[in-house]
């Protein structure tokens, strides 16, 4: 039972403060009144800093443009060097970033260094791809002509980021954009300015190590008038934004208003399926981190499993029970599993999605209190809830980004993919089985219509090699690996004509 107090707000503070500084950041420049940069993990304040001024977002992005006429014409191994160097930093700096990720956003340490380690993989991934930006030879129908395709740099990408993940979603898009060419303004949350900073110094270290162009990653604080410049620049050809459905309900029409290209990764509201063939271990295990993991807030927190209905007394004892051990706490302790919530409208938030699941029916199985109250009152820790649920009544197929599992129960398979596929968003869905038809089903057409599908693994966790993003209300956006690069470039169809004759396709015939 974790009832030790927490690491004081001075503590929390110096760390922060020699992070900042070994990372090469200058958070004296950053001074001001207008942005608090807090840390969940006694809910008080650390720092006051100043916004960027739409004004300031211009400038920022002029600076990108300017940056983007060198860039773009430096052969992309070269833009690769660069990469490389952040990648060289990020190692350097793991235990910073990770600092102020804890610091920040409440991670505990294992996931913090984890959030880092994604960093330092993708630009790992985004060297190589560096010399595998490929365009196809297509056959011309034509003789003596020969088709192909081309990828250019786009321009300057415009990258808005969670306080969940505050900088490996930077990290997947910065080094995959500056490899294809690109130069990046970034916007994080208002939440996480400080491993912004850092992380911009590292970039800008890099950069002056390697010799690029200075101004091809610039950091902009600041709320949604912020964003809102960024979004709405016709300077800015890629808006990759990463957030709930609300924000990217806001910024997709505003985008397209302007024919931008928006790369978008909204709510999840992931499922798993435990079918009665499930090695319960293994899908008890992975659903407890696939829950509670993060304090329940990332994008790929399972939200809701749909269990066999002969299996869901035994599987939901088993989770009350795994439950009941989560160490919740101070995230810098070793031990704790559950770090805080990040503010205390997501506490509220948590709150509420239990009274209207309750109403509906549902029983709550574990969890949903609030911990350490007294030793940290402005800190908002929680026990992540189970929920029994009757039904998916309206508050299940809402995303509360807290750690609220809705077991429901179905009969027959094809009922568990209905259910499973029966909520706005499409991001992340699993299925726990030993049954190798079950799974093939699930993988399949007909099966769970998610960005991301998982056998025997939970809904979070993703590696980076993959394209990661998801459908309907997650908004369709793929980053990270895979062929997700295409979206930072722009693709030319070339024709060569070495004929010396002029040849028309389709066969016409302008013949004079
Ligand atoms: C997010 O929560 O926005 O798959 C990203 C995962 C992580 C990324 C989550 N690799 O859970």
């Amino acid at each position: 039972m974790a009832t030790a107090a927490v690491t004081g707000t001075d503590d929390i503070r110096t760390r922060a403060q020699t992070a900042l500084a070994r990372c090469g950041a200058d958070l004296a420049g950053y001074k001001g009144d207008a942005i608090t940069a807090r840390t969940p993990i006694t809910g008080a304040a650390l720092f006051g800093l100043r916004a960027d001024t739409p004004q300031d977002v211009d400038r920022a992005v002029e600076g990108a443009r300017t940056a983007f006429r060198t860039w773009r014409t430096t052969p992309a191994p070269l833009r690769g060097a660069l990469v490389k160097h952040l990648g060289h930093l990020l190692t350097e700096h793991q235990q910073d970033i990770a600092d102020l990720v804890t610091i920040e956003a409440g991670k505990i340490r294992s996931e913090a260094l984890g959030e880092v380690q994604e960093m330092i993989d993708i630009c790992d991934f985004a060297v190589g791809l560096s010399r595998q930006l490929y365009g196809r030879t297509m056959p011309s129908e034509r003789p003596g002509h020969r088709l192909m395709e081309t990828w250019h740099p786009l321009g300057v990408v415009g990258v808005i980021t969670a306080f969940n993940f505050p900088v490996a979603v930077w990290a997947w898009n910065t080094a995959v954009a500056l490899v294809c060419g690109d130069t990046v303004v970034w916007k994080p949350s208002e939440l996480t300015p400080l491993t912004a900073l850092a992380c911009s110094a590292l970039l800008d270290r890099a950069i002056a190590a390697t010799g690029a162009p200075a101004g091809l990653g610039q950091v902009v604080l600041g709320a949604a008038d912020t964003g809102e410049r960024l979004v709405d620049s016709h300077h800015v050809p890629l808006v990759s934004a990463t957030g709930s459905t609300r924000m990217g309900r806001a910024v997709a029409p505003r985008v397209a208003a302007r024919f931008g290209r928006a790369v978008l990764e909204l709510g999840g509201n992931n499922a798993a399926v435990v079918t009665s063939s499930a090695d319960l271990d293994l899908a008890v295990d992975a659903a407890v981190f696939a829950a509670s993991g993060t304090a329940g807030q990332r994008c790929t927190t399972l939200r809701r499993l749909i269990v066999h209905e002969d299996l869901a007394d035994p599987v939901v004892d088993r989770l009350t029970h795994a439950y009941r051990q989560l160490p919740v706490g101070d995230p810098f302790q070793a031990g704790t599993l559950v770090g805080p919530l990040v503010n205390e409208a997501a506490y509220t938030r948590m709150r509420e999605t239990l009274d209207r699941a309750t109403a509906d029916g549902g029983t709550v199985r574990a969890g949903g209190e609030r911990r350490l109250a007294e030793a940290a009152p402005g800190a908002y820790y929680v026990r992540p809830a189970i929920v029994r649920m009757p039904a998916q009544t309206a508050v299940v197929r809402e995303e509360t980004f807290a750690p609220v599992l809705h077991v429901l129960t179905y009969r027959d398979f094809d009922e568990a993919i209905a259910l499973h596929n029966d909520v706005p968003q499409g991001l992340s869905g699993g299925i726990f089985t030993t049954d190798q038809s079950e799974a093939e089903r699930f993988l399949a057409a007909d099966g769970a219509d998610c960005g991301i599908v998982n056998v025997n693994i939970g809904t979070s966790g993703a590696e980076i090699g993959g394209a990661f993003g998801g459908e309907k209300e997650t908004g369709g956006g793929r980053e990270s690996g895979s062929d997700a690069w295409r979206s930072y470039m722009r693709r030319a169809t070339n024709t060569v004509n070495y004929s010396g004759r002029v040849a028309l396709a389709q066969g016409v015939d302008f013949s004079r």
